[in-house]
C-alpha cells in the first residue's frame, strides 16, 4: 500500500513542460512542499523521458520526495524510481509487480467502480480515480464523474485514492471532503505563473 499518500500529487507532464523545463519546474514543486512528484510522457520519445527522469531523481533524492514514473516501467527500475503509475492498457499490475518485486509503489488509473474493485484485487498500492471534473489536458478522457463519483468509489475502496481531473485550488477541499486520500493535479500548477506559490497553497489547502 502507498502508506501516507502525500495528499497533493503534483505530475509533471512533458505535454505542457519541455524537458529543458523539467528541472527548474521540480525543484519549484519541491520548494513548495511537494512530497511526491510523478512524471508523466505519452508522447516523449523513450531517450528524452530518461532524461527528465533522470533529472528528477536526482532532485527527489535530495529532497526526500517520493517519485513514481508513469507507465515505464523500464524507466521506473532504471532510475530507481519509487513506483509507477499504470493506465488501464499498460502492463498489467501482476506483470507489473512481478517485475518491479513488493517493495515498489504500483498505482493504475480507473474510471469506474469495476476498474477500482479489480485493482484492489489485484493488488494495488493506489488507485487515481477521475476524471473527477472536465480536463483538457487528457485528450481522450471519459466524461467527468464529479463528487458523486467519487464518493461512490470511496465507499468500496478501502486503498488510497488519488482524485484526478480539474482539480484546481478552489475546488480541492471538495475532493479531500468526498474522501479522496490525495490530489492529483497537472495543469492548475504547470500553467501557474508561479509554480512553487500555487504549490504552497495546494499544501495549505490539503492540510486544512
Ligand atoms: N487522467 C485522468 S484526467 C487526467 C489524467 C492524466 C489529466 C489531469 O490533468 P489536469 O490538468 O489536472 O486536469
Amino acid at each position: 500500500l502507498f502508506k501516507n499518500m502525500p495528499k497533493f500529487y503534483p505530475i509533471i507532464d512533458t505535454s505542457i513542460i519541455p524537458i529543458s523545463n523539467v528541472e527548474e519546474t521540480s525543484q519549484m514543486i519541491i520548494e513548495g512542499g511537494a512530497k511526491t512528484i510523478q512524471l508523466r510522457g505519452k508522447k516523449i520519445s523513450t531517450r528524452k523521458f530518461i532524461e527528465a527522469a533522470k533529472i528528477i531523481k536526482s532532485l527527489v533524492k535530495k529532497n526526500n520526495v517520493i517519485f513514481i514514473i508513469n507507465d515505464r516501467v523500464d524507466i521506473a527500475m532504471l532510475v530507481d524510481a519509487d513506483g509507477i503509475h499504470l493506465g488501464q492498457d499498460d502492463l498489467p499490475i501482476v506483470d507489473a509487480r512481478r517485475i518491479l518485486g513488493k517493495d515498489k509503489i504500483i498505482g493504475i488509473s480507473t474510471h469506474n467502480l469495476e476498474e477500482a474493485a479489480a485493482a484492489c484485487k489485484l493488488g494495488a498500492d493506489y488507485i487515481s480515480f477521475g476524471p473527477i471534473f472536465s480536463t483538457s489536458t487528457k485528450k481522450d478522457a471519459q466524461k467527468p464523474k464529479g463528487i458523486d463519483g467519487l464518493k461512490k468509489v470511496r465507499e468500496v475502496v478501502k486503498i488510497p485514492i488519488a482524485a484526478i481531473g480539474g482539480i484546481t485550488l478552489e475546488n480541492a477541499q471538495d475532493v479531500y471532503r468526498a474522501g479522496a486520500d490525495s490530489a492529483a493535479v497537472i495543469s492548475d500548477i504547470l500553467k501557474s505563473d508561479d509554480i512553487k506559490d500555487r504549490v504552497v497553497k495546494f499544501i495549505k489547502v490539503s492540510s486544512s
